[in-house]
């Protein structure tokens, strides 16, 4: 898998956002992600409901496409951790 760019459109109180960064810090993988505070920026909410119908987080962006629901971004993580750690290959 090349590089991909990933980010986390999210805010700190919210549990689902949470269980995503949980995810993120299990698959060590959190260095790789550039996170998205709509809270602290209203553009990015704007962007989110703008892209997706919808204002909910999390919403992961893999290389530009939004994938929302904790659970299938966290299986998401989970499935391609070693690859996205550059780790393609190994056995
Ligand atoms: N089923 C979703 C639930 C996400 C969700 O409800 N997020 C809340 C924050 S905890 C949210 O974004 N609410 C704002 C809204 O509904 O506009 C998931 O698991 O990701």
């Amino acid at each position: 898998m090349t590089e991909k760019k990933l980010e986390l459109y999210y805010f700190e109180q919210c549990p689902y956002c949470q269980y995503v960064m949980q995810a993120l810090r299990v698959t060590g993988l959190e260095e790789k992600v550039t996170f998205c505070d709509i809270h602290d920026d209203h553009k990015f909410k704007e962007k989110l409901i703008r892209d997706t119908g919808r204002s909910t987080v999390p919403c992961l962006y893999i290389d530009g496409k939004p994938m929302h629901e904790s659970r299938d971004i966290a299986e998401w993580l989970h499935k391609y951790a070693r690859e996205l750690q550059g780790e393609e290959g190994r056995a």
